[in-house]
């Protein structure tokens, strides 16, 4: 086994015990938690929250609850995008989007839920009883960066900007709040519970920061180069809601280009754990060949 299919297999079992179950008279909103979560989705998040504790000298297991709790951040804010007052798509992850299988009203409060549980999980967690002063710096900062100023605050440039020229600049930051908040809270999460030192942080930090925008690009790439059965969710949908987009910005070639010198960027952030970081790199790598 591998060691992304040994990190995905302890992700999703421990989702499965931490997620709660229809136990008593509102099963709906467990339900759509739970047919949201077990939808697929890469995991991409919670494998680099694992890998980057296991780099800075942790023991991943101490920070898988931790990583459950990022993937139920990512899985609820891929819920809410999805509702018909943001970017109203009825597919994610292969199958009918979570308001379209339970209702808008379920829907949110099975984001709402997600977002509660991810926090109840880092906070109750065994590490955040041998290490508080660890586990809470952490949960410090997954609030931070999945708030207002980090996730949230992208997906708010997101809906002001459709309709509108946007610079690239503003793209860029858009993109840094939006998708690479969470990136960047996987790394530090990982670094901050393993307590590594600041360079270690630092490093990790310019690696999550490059390879979330050569995410973000990579999926503008997909928008108009993939088809939905490939992708799992609807193509074309940024120029159908007028959203700029790098690939509307620079032109396809070019796009591909900066996804490239992004991903070039991260591996070199990798250079001071030097072969360690082996299996980040190849992330990386795969990342940016990635179909869906
Ligand atoms: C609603 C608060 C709120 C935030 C929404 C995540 C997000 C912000 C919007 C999703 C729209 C989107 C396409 C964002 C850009 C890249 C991105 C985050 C893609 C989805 O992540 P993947 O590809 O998804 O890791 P899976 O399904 O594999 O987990």
């Amino acid at each position: 086994m591998t060691r992304f299919d040994d990190y995905l297999e302890q992700i999703n079992a421990r989702l499965q015990a931490l997620l709660p179950v229809s136990d008593y008279d509102a099963p709906a909103v467990c339900d759509a938690m739970r047919y949201s979560i077990a939808g697929g989705g890469k995991r991409i998040r919670p494998v680099l929250l694992l890998e980057s504790c296991r780099l800075c000298g942790g023991n991943p297991q101490d920070a898988l609850d931790f990583a459950c709790a990022l993937e139920m951040i990512h899985t609820y804010s891929l819920i809410h995008d999805d509702l018909p007052c943001m970017d109203d798509d009825d597919m994610r992850r292969g199958k009918p989007a979570c308001h379209i299988a339970f209702g808008e009203a379920s829907a949110v409060l099975a984001g709402d839920a997600l977002l509660t549980e991810a926090f109840h999980a880092a906070a109750a967690c065994a590490f955040a009883k041998q290490h508080p002063d660890r586990a809470l710096e952490a949960i410090a900062l997954l609030a931070s960066l999945a708030g207002a100023g980090g996730m949230v605050g992208g997906q708010a440039i997101d809906l002001q900007s459709e309709g509108q020229a946007v610079s690239l600049s503003r793209l860029r930051l858009m993109d840094k709040l939006k998708t690479g908040a969470l990136m960047k809270a996987a790394c530090a999460v990982g670094a901050v519970l393993a307590g590594a030192e600041k360079a270690q942080r630092d490093a990790l930090e310019r690696y999550a920061d490059n390879l979330g925008q050569a995410f973000q690009i990579t999926d503008d790439i997909l928008d108009v180069t993939s088809d939905s059965q490939t992708l799992g969710k609807p193509v074309g949908s940024d120029a159908e809601q007028q959203k700029s987009t790098y690939v509307s910005l620079l032109g396809l070639e070019t796009a591909k280009q900066k996804a490239a010198d992004c991903t070039a960027a991260a591996l070199q952030a990798l250079a001071t754990f030097g072969d360690e970081a082996a299996f980040l790199r190849k992330t990386a790598e795969r990342l940016l060949k990635r179909t869906s």
